[in-house]
């Protein structure tokens, strides 16, 4: 048995719960937050057996979207006597998805 982690962006995270729950998979949607943009993610919890890991990742990379996201340096990096310090914008792509799959040593439904 194997533990999918996936972090996905909130944008894409309807439609693949709804695809993977269609096939069949058992999952579990956490809200998260990115550690860089400090913006709202999504986290699921996919138990799946070995031979279907393949599968669920297909389901995932076929519904999530890289994007373009603009934030801010956390270090102002012009300094101007009339506004002060501006924040420099930086533009990052997000996802598809963060996947980390792990083993599981033991799983119970009591
Ligand atoms: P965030 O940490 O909010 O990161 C959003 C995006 O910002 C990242 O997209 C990446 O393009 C950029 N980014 C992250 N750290 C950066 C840095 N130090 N300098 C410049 N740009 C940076 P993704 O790589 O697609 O990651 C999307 C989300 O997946 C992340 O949101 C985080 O929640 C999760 N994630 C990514 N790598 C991870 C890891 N090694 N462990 C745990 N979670 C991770």
């Amino acid at each position: 048995m194997k533990l999918i982690i996936a972090v996905i962006q909130d944008e894409d995270a309807n439609k693949v719960s709804n695809d993977l729950r269609n096939r069949n998979f058992g999952l579990t949607k956490l809200a998260s937050t990115g550690g860089f943009l400090s913006s709202g993610n999504t986290t699921l919890l996919i138990g799946v057996e070995e031979e279907r890991v393949d599968s669920a990742l297909e389901i995932i990379k076929e519904s999530c979207k890289t994007r373009k996201k603009i934030t801010t340096d956390s270090i102002p990096s012009t300094y101007t006597a009339a506004s002060g310090y501006i924040p420099r914008t930086i533009e990052v792509l997000v996802g598809g998805a963060t996947i980390f799959v792990v083993d599981v040593d033991k799983f119970e439904k009591m």
